[in-house]
Protein backbone atom coordinates (compact mmCIF):
# COMPACT_ATOMS: atom_id res chain seq x y z
CA UNK A 1 0.00 0.00 0.00
CA UNK A 2 0.98 3.23 -0.85
CA UNK A 3 0.33 6.40 0.66
CA UNK A 4 0.10 10.41 -0.20
CA UNK A 5 1.53 12.41 3.24
CA UNK A 6 0.43 16.03 2.58
CA UNK A 7 2.47 18.32 4.97
CA UNK A 8 1.14 21.78 6.26
CA UNK A 9 -0.48 23.17 3.11
CA UNK A 10 -2.12 25.88 5.35
CA UNK A 11 -2.53 29.56 5.03
CA UNK A 12 0.28 30.85 7.08
CA UNK A 13 2.92 28.80 4.66
CA UNK A 14 1.19 30.77 1.50
CA UNK A 15 3.42 33.67 0.42
CA UNK A 16 0.76 36.26 2.12
CA UNK A 17 0.82 33.88 5.25
CA UNK A 18 2.17 35.16 8.72
CA UNK A 19 5.29 32.61 8.27
CA UNK A 20 5.35 32.93 4.00
CA UNK A 21 6.98 30.23 1.91
CA UNK A 22 7.61 31.51 -1.48
CA UNK A 23 5.46 30.15 -4.15
CA UNK A 24 3.66 28.00 -1.21
CA UNK A 25 0.15 28.01 -2.68
CA UNK A 26 1.98 26.32 -6.15
CA UNK A 27 1.66 23.17 -3.87
CA UNK A 28 -2.42 23.26 -4.02
CA UNK A 29 -3.08 22.46 -7.56
CA UNK A 30 -0.21 19.29 -7.42
CA UNK A 31 -1.92 17.84 -4.50
CA UNK A 32 -5.07 17.91 -5.69
CA UNK A 33 -3.87 16.06 -9.14
CA UNK A 34 -2.24 13.52 -6.91
CA UNK A 35 -4.92 12.65 -4.91
CA UNK A 36 -6.61 11.40 -7.72
CA UNK A 37 -4.01 8.29 -8.04
CA UNK A 38 -3.60 7.90 -4.60
CA UNK A 39 -5.85 4.94 -2.74
CA UNK A 40 -4.82 6.68 0.77
CA UNK A 41 -3.78 10.37 1.43
CA UNK A 42 -3.14 11.80 5.21
CA UNK A 43 -2.51 15.38 5.85
CA UNK A 44 -0.43 17.32 8.68
CA UNK A 45 -1.66 20.33 9.84
CA UNK A 46 0.84 22.79 11.85
CA UNK A 47 -1.26 23.56 15.11
CA UNK A 48 0.29 25.60 18.02
CA UNK A 49 -1.37 26.74 20.71
CA UNK A 50 -1.34 30.49 21.22
CA UNK A 51 1.44 30.36 23.68
CA UNK A 52 3.70 27.97 21.95
CA UNK A 53 7.55 28.47 23.00
CA UNK A 54 8.60 28.67 19.17
CA UNK A 55 6.64 31.92 18.76
CA UNK A 56 9.29 34.88 18.93
CA UNK A 57 6.54 36.80 20.41
CA UNK A 58 6.54 34.30 23.59
CA UNK A 59 10.31 35.20 24.78
CA UNK A 60 11.02 38.75 25.88
CA UNK A 61 13.01 40.78 23.56
CA UNK A 62 13.39 37.53 21.13
CA UNK A 63 12.97 38.39 16.90
CA UNK A 64 12.01 35.96 14.38
CA UNK A 65 14.85 33.66 12.70
CA UNK A 66 16.92 34.12 16.37
CA UNK A 67 18.07 30.62 18.14
CA UNK A 68 16.85 29.56 22.05
CA UNK A 69 17.24 27.11 24.08
CA UNK A 70 13.70 25.54 24.56
CA UNK A 71 13.71 22.66 27.35
CA UNK A 72 16.70 21.49 26.03
CA UNK A 73 16.17 21.77 22.22
CA UNK A 74 18.03 24.19 20.21
CA UNK A 75 14.76 26.50 18.54
CA UNK A 76 14.65 28.64 15.98
CA UNK A 77 12.19 31.40 16.45
CA UNK A 78 9.18 31.92 14.19
CA UNK A 79 6.52 34.49 13.93
CA UNK A 80 3.05 33.55 15.48
CA UNK A 81 1.62 31.29 13.06
CA UNK A 82 -0.63 28.16 12.72
CA UNK A 83 -2.69 29.26 16.09
CA UNK A 84 -5.21 26.70 16.69
CA UNK A 85 -8.78 27.68 14.76
CA UNK A 86 -7.28 30.53 13.20
CA UNK A 87 -7.63 31.46 9.66
CA UNK A 88 -3.94 30.85 9.12
CA UNK A 89 -4.13 27.69 10.86
CA UNK A 90 -6.77 26.46 8.15
CA UNK A 91 -6.01 24.00 5.01
CA UNK A 92 -5.48 26.45 2.01
CA UNK A 93 -9.36 26.57 0.61
CA UNK A 94 -8.62 25.29 -2.96
CA UNK A 95 -7.02 22.18 -1.35
CA UNK A 96 -9.44 18.98 -2.06
CA UNK A 97 -9.22 17.77 2.00
CA UNK A 98 -12.50 15.94 1.23
CA UNK A 99 -10.16 13.26 -0.26
CA UNK A 100 -7.82 13.31 3.18
CA UNK A 101 -8.33 9.62 5.60
CA UNK A 102 -7.13 11.92 8.41
CA UNK A 103 -5.45 15.04 9.80
CA UNK A 104 -2.83 14.76 12.02
CA UNK A 105 -2.35 17.78 13.97
CA UNK A 106 1.19 18.92 15.61
CA UNK A 107 2.58 21.46 17.23
CA UNK A 108 0.11 21.46 20.04
CA UNK A 109 2.57 21.11 23.15
CA UNK A 110 3.57 24.67 23.97
CA UNK A 111 6.76 23.15 25.34
CA UNK A 112 8.11 21.62 22.29
CA UNK A 113 8.15 22.42 18.59
CA UNK A 114 7.33 19.72 15.68
CA UNK A 115 8.14 19.80 12.52
CA UNK A 116 8.11 16.17 11.43
CA UNK A 117 4.29 14.98 10.94
CA UNK A 118 5.59 11.76 13.06
CA UNK A 119 7.33 12.87 16.17
CA UNK A 120 7.80 16.15 17.99
CA UNK A 121 11.49 17.57 17.46
CA UNK A 122 12.14 15.45 21.06
CA UNK A 123 11.10 11.77 19.52
CA UNK A 124 9.30 12.10 22.77
CA UNK A 125 5.51 11.87 21.46
CA UNK A 126 4.22 10.30 18.26
CA UNK A 127 1.12 11.99 16.62
CA UNK A 128 0.33 8.73 15.80
CA UNK A 129 0.67 8.75 12.05
CA UNK A 130 3.62 5.82 12.02
CA UNK A 131 0.92 3.94 13.62
CA UNK A 132 -1.92 4.49 11.37
CA UNK A 133 0.12 3.83 8.43
CA UNK A 134 1.38 0.64 9.48
CA UNK A 135 -1.96 -0.61 10.56
CA UNK A 136 -3.03 0.17 6.66
CA UNK A 137 0.00 -1.42 5.98
CA UNK A 138 1.69 1.02 4.13
CA UNK A 139 5.13 0.41 2.88
CA UNK A 140 5.64 3.61 0.57
CA UNK A 141 5.10 6.99 1.75
CA UNK A 142 5.24 9.43 -1.26
CA UNK A 143 5.82 13.33 0.40
CA UNK A 144 4.88 16.50 -0.37
CA UNK A 145 4.11 20.18 0.76
CA UNK A 146 5.34 22.67 2.91
CA UNK A 147 7.84 23.28 3.93
CA UNK A 148 10.31 21.40 2.09
CA UNK A 149 13.50 22.75 4.65
CA UNK A 150 11.67 22.51 7.94
CA UNK A 151 8.28 20.24 8.00
CA UNK A 152 8.72 18.44 4.80
CA UNK A 153 12.58 17.24 5.32
CA UNK A 154 12.16 15.78 9.08
CA UNK A 155 8.63 14.14 7.75
CA UNK A 156 11.08 12.31 4.86
CA UNK A 157 13.33 11.62 7.53
CA UNK A 158 11.59 10.02 10.22
CA UNK A 159 9.66 8.17 7.64
CA UNK A 160 13.10 6.58 6.25
CA UNK A 161 14.04 5.68 10.13
CA UNK A 162 10.85 3.91 10.69
CA UNK A 163 11.18 1.70 7.80
CA UNK A 164 9.12 3.68 5.16
CA UNK A 165 10.39 3.63 2.00
CA UNK A 166 10.07 7.27 1.50
CA UNK A 167 9.67 9.43 -1.91
CA UNK A 168 9.90 13.49 -1.89
CA UNK A 169 7.63 14.42 -5.11
CA UNK A 170 10.23 17.29 -5.66
CA UNK A 171 8.06 19.93 -7.54
CA UNK A 172 5.09 19.52 -4.74
CA UNK A 173 7.13 21.01 -1.81
CA UNK A 174 8.56 25.16 -1.25
CA UNK A 175 10.85 26.20 1.53
CA UNK A 176 11.27 28.84 3.54
CA UNK A 177 15.17 29.47 2.41
CA UNK A 178 15.85 31.45 5.66
CA UNK A 179 19.42 31.34 4.30
CA UNK A 180 19.79 31.20 0.76
CA UNK A 181 20.34 27.47 -0.50
CA UNK A 182 18.84 25.65 2.83
CA UNK A 183 16.29 23.94 0.52
CA UNK A 184 18.22 22.42 -2.01
CA UNK A 185 20.66 21.86 1.16
CA UNK A 186 17.86 19.65 2.81
CA UNK A 187 16.65 18.00 -0.51
CA UNK A 188 20.13 16.93 -0.13
CA UNK A 189 20.29 15.90 2.59
CA UNK A 190 16.97 13.95 2.64
CA UNK A 191 18.44 12.45 -1.13
CA UNK A 192 21.67 11.15 1.14
CA UNK A 193 19.54 9.12 4.09
CA UNK A 194 17.62 7.04 1.50
CA UNK A 195 15.04 9.48 0.37
CA UNK A 196 14.13 8.91 -3.14
CA UNK A 197 12.96 12.21 -5.55
CA UNK A 198 10.12 12.01 -7.68
CA UNK A 199 8.16 14.46 -9.85
CA UNK A 200 4.61 14.88 -9.34
CA UNK A 201 4.25 13.82 -13.22
CA UNK A 202 6.12 10.98 -13.09
CA UNK A 203 3.54 9.74 -10.75
CA UNK A 204 0.41 10.77 -12.22
CA UNK A 205 1.79 8.73 -15.50
CA UNK A 206 2.34 5.36 -13.28
CA UNK A 207 -0.67 5.95 -11.40
CA UNK A 208 0.05 5.13 -8.08
CA UNK A 209 -3.47 3.27 -7.34
CA UNK A 210 -1.33 -0.03 -9.46
C1 LIG B 1 6.98 24.84 9.76
C2 LIG B 1 8.35 26.32 10.82
C3 LIG B 1 7.50 26.34 11.91
C4 LIG B 1 6.70 24.00 8.54
C5 LIG B 1 6.13 24.85 10.83
O1 LIG B 1 5.54 23.59 8.33
O2 LIG B 1 7.66 23.73 7.79
N1 LIG B 1 8.09 25.56 9.76
N2 LIG B 1 6.40 25.61 11.90
ZN1 LIG C 1 4.99 25.79 13.43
Amino acid sequence: MKALILVDIQNDFCPLGALPVEEGNQVVPIANKLMEVFDLVVATQDWHPANHGSFAANHPWRKPGQVIDLNGLQQILWPIHCVQESFGAEFVQELNIAKVSKIFPKGTDPEVDSYSGFFDNGHRKATGLGDFLKEKEVKEVFIMGLAADYCVKFTVLDAIELGFEAYLIVDGTRGVNLNAGDVEKAIAEMQEKGAHLVQSAELLQQNAKN
